[in-house]
């Protein structure tokens, strides 16, 4: 199911624009297209990581690099609100969802668009992720109330709505142009 909805995603996005665009794939860099970055932080206000998310191609590219995280799999998000009050990040309100879906990439009711595959930190602390969100829009991810990028204490099951069983919020990054 979610395979053909991404297939007739990636259909409509050539379709409209087959003139001069023929043969793009979903993914591809915008030439002159914007970006946004995130500084996360955990709840003592250290570094822990940078996301950034890119316009492309059908939708928006992102990626996050992070650092001195607990070793093990965290459910990620981007998140509705671009406010970040540690200590538990509550404030970044729930997983951005413009498309009113249910939470998770194995619910057959979902994702929603801030939905991200788990984040797997090394013992070095250490771990990336990097995935085109389809039909994501920067000007839905900068709108009036921002986003936020956040990390959870544990794994998301990617199919619980409505934040797969991810456990408290660690780390929050505020979106910002640029
Ligand atoms: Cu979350």
């Amino acid at each position: 199911m979610r395979i053909a909805t991404l297939a007739l995603l990636g259909a409509a996005t050539l379709g409209l624009s087959a003139c001069d665009q023929k043969g793009v794939k979903t993914g591809t860099p915008v030439v002159g297209g914007q970006r946004a970055t995130a500084m996360v932080q955990n709840a003592n206000g250290i570094d822990v990581g940078r996301a950034t998310a890119t316009e492309v191609a059908g939708g928006l590219r992102v990626t996050l690099d992070a650092q001195t995280l607990p070793p093990g799999t965290h459910g990620v998000h981007i998140h509705t609100v671009g406010r970040c009050d540690g200590p538990d990040f509550t404030t970044a309100g729930g997983h951005w969802n413009p498309t009113g879906m249910k939470h998770g990439s194995m619910n057959p009711q979902g994702p929603h668009e801030g939905d991200l595959p788990n984040l797997i930190i090394g013992t070095d602390g250490r771990g990336t992720i990097g995935i085109t969100i389809p039909g994501a829009t920067m000007a839905g991810l900068l709108d009036a109330d921002g986003a936020a990028f956040v990390v959870h204490a544990g794994p998301d099951d990617l199919m619980t709505d409505p934040a797969g069983n991810s456990g408290g919020r660690i780390a929050c990054g505020v979106f910002q142009a640029g």
